[in-house]
């Protein structure tokens, strides 16, 4: 049965609490744990090659994955990446460990990069392990033939708290976010896509730190949309309350509709009519002979 795993958010004081907003959690990557891998995820211990073995290639048949699915790749970096220098690496952090610069596009292994190897570990109790090079002191990288949604593996011995991380990336090589490690000895440092979408192709475990007596990691954990539990944000949903600014739906309803009144008629000063004109005419000659025959009697007579 597939588990959700539940993130709350803080809310602010200008939020009511009266309800909960599940939404699908958002952002470029977020930590999960080994238990949110589904038993049928891939998981690779690196028993399951000869130790030694340099760059192991891992098929579905080599881990027993499903047919067609997952095969998995490991080197130390990927191209278009440096191992870092002392300009480029946090302080006191093993410069074969730290690596600089973004992968190029179209996301592949820099087969040039140092060696990745299947060894002993006597600090882990699953050994065997796989270390970078110099042994327990490389960057390893892994990349994924077809894009996963989550990927975890047990990294240490850590004997510093957050000067080791993991980084996804993108098949294009963008860079998708990163987990450091956050306790001592082994820890299971784990991502998910925020989306949970299958949008992981490649993975680096690096330093970003000063991690003294080497690291190395072990039971790589992957998984597709379907074999991961993803965490899902509970924030509170906002309250909805009374306010100042009239809603337009509310007053529509509450107050008497306003009747728009038409602009008083306005009384024509031309006719509109021929009919019009001529009696304007007509009346215009019948005052003027009026005025006419009035001259005529008050006129003297010439005689
Ligand atoms: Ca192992
Ligand atoms: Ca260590």
């Amino acid at each position: 049965m597939k588990k959700i795993s539940l993130v709350i958010l803080g809310c602010g004081i200008s939020y009511g609490f009266l309800g909960f907003l599940a939404i699908p959690a958002q952002g470029a990557v977020l930590r999960v744990g080994e238990t949110s891998f589904h038993a049928d995820a891939g998981l690779i211990t690196f028993s399951e090659l000869p130790l030694y073995t340099a760059n192991p290639v891992y098929t579905p048949r080599n881990y027993g994955g499903l047919t067609g699915g997952t095969t998995v790749s490991f080197g130390g970096f990927f191209l278009g990446q440096a191992l870092g220098n002392v300009q480029t690496c946090p302080a006191g952090a093993a410069l074969t460990g730290c690596i600089q610069g973004n992968p190029s596009g179209n996301l592949a292994l820099d087969q040039n990069s140092p060696k990745t190897f299947i060894v002993r570990d006597i600090d882990n109790p699953s050994s065997p392990v796989l270390s970078g090079f110099p042994i327990f002191n490389g960057a390893i990288s892994i990349l994924f033939s077809e894009n996963v949604a989550a990927v975890g593996l047990d990294g240490g011995y850590f004997n510093t708290v957050g000067a080791t991380a993991i980084t996804a990336f993108g098949r294009d090589g963008r860079r998708l976010g990163a987990v450091n490690n956050t306790a001592l000895g082994i820890e299971f440092l784990g991502l998910v896509s925020g989306d949970g979408s299958n949008q992981i192709a490649g993975l680096q475990f690096s330093l970003v730190g000063p991690e003294p007596a080497g690291f190395a990691i072990d039971n790589l954990r992957f998984g597709r949309a379907n074999q991961v539990d993803v965490p899902v944000i509970i924030s509170p949903s906002p309250t909805p309350t009374l306010s100042s600014t009239p809603n337009p739906s509310l007053t529509s309803s509450l107050n008497p509709p306003v009747i728009e009144e038409k602009p008083e008629q306005e009384i024509p000063t031309v006719p509109e009519s021929s009919m019009g004109w001529g009696l304007i005419v007509g009346l215009g000659f019948l005052k003027f002979l009026v005025q006419l025959k009035n001259k005529l009697v008050m006129s003297p007579d010439p005689d």
